[in-house]
């Protein structure tokens, strides 16, 4: 599939999702938020595909929010169905079996950050800048910020960040856990493909359903999640992959997956 506004590539089991409108800084219009859906649905269908790196084009921005120009003309239906489509997509990282890395270039704002935040792990390079700066716009966060924001940094220092608008620092970020990692820009993708080389050599079934249990789990009580969980710690039993990993160990020998 052909895109305008995004790159896709492989690199073996690893496949990089780059937003890629550079002068815009990757802002986020309504036809790069579908291409995006399309592209997920792809690479959620490809059993290739054992792990994804989003990124943004350029060394500047990774998605410095939603774009404004298009924005600003919309009434409250659009802006409304702006945001249900922004929900939907983001929804899609987190559901879709393989894990989503967000390896964040620069200013991640708005839109970006709740990108971002949508992914299962998030580094940064030493440009990066995070913030939702709706506020400063007259608007809300509208693409999951208010939600997933407490959730990963505690709802004080969230509600501070979408009071304020503040944009913070990279340093910033990595305290308060918004970021695992902080490298140097020009690192930051060979960082990035050594995670996720390093996700797709352990078992595929496994890491996918440690998603599954992950994501999942994170909308049910606890009692339900550990349900869940034992469901699936039972469902790893029936893989080739979990007498591969076990006899592998007890003949001191490295595993060779082959996500069955
Ligand atoms: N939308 C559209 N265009 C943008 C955006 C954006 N979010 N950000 C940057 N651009 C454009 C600029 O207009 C500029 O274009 P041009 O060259 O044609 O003038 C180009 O990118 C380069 O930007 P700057 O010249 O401003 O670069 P600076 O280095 O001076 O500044 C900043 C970089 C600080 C990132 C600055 O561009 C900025 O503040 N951008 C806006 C950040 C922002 O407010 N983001 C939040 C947007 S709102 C949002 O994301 C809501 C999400 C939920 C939507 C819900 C649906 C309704």
């Amino acid at each position: 599939m052909e895109y305008t506004n995004l790159l896709l590539e492989k690199n073996g089991a690893v496949a990089v999702l780059t937003i890629n409108r550079p002068k815009a800084l990757n802002a986020l219009n309504s036809d790069t938020v579908t291409e995006l859906s399309t592209a997920l649905d792809e690479l959620g269908r490809d059993s290739s595909v054992k792990a994804v790196i989003l990124t943004g084009s350029g060394e500047k921005a990774f998605i410095a929010g939603a774009d404004i120009s298009q924005m600003k003309d919309f009434n409250c239906m659009q802006a409304r169905h702006f945001a249900q489509l922004g929900h939907a997509v983001f929804r899609k990282i987190e559901l879709m079996p393989q894990p989503v890395i967000a390896a964040i270039n620069g200013f991640a704002l708005g839109g970006g950050c709740e990108l971002a935040m949508a992914c299962d792990i998030r580094i940064a390079a030493e440009n990066a800048k995070f913030g939702q700066p709706e506020v400063t716009l007259g608007l809300t966060a509208g693409f999951g910020g208010t939600q997933r924001l407490p959730r990963l940094i505690g709802t004080g220092l969230a509600s501070e960040l979408l009071f304020t608008g503040d944009i913070i620092d990279v340093n910033e970020a990595y305290r308060i856990g918004l970021v695992n990692k902080v490298y140097p820009l020009d690192t930051l993708m060979e960082e990035a493909m050594k995670l996720a080389k390093k996700i797709s050599s352990r078992a595929p079934v496994a890491v996918q359903l440690t998603k599954s249990a992950i994501q999942r789990g994170l909308n049910m009580d606890l009692d339900s999640a550990q349900a869940y969980e034992a469901e699936i710690f039972g469902l790893t039993f029936s893989t080739q992959d979990k007498t591969e990993g076990c006899s592998a160990f007890l003949e001191k020998r490295k595993p060779a997956f082959e996500g069955k």
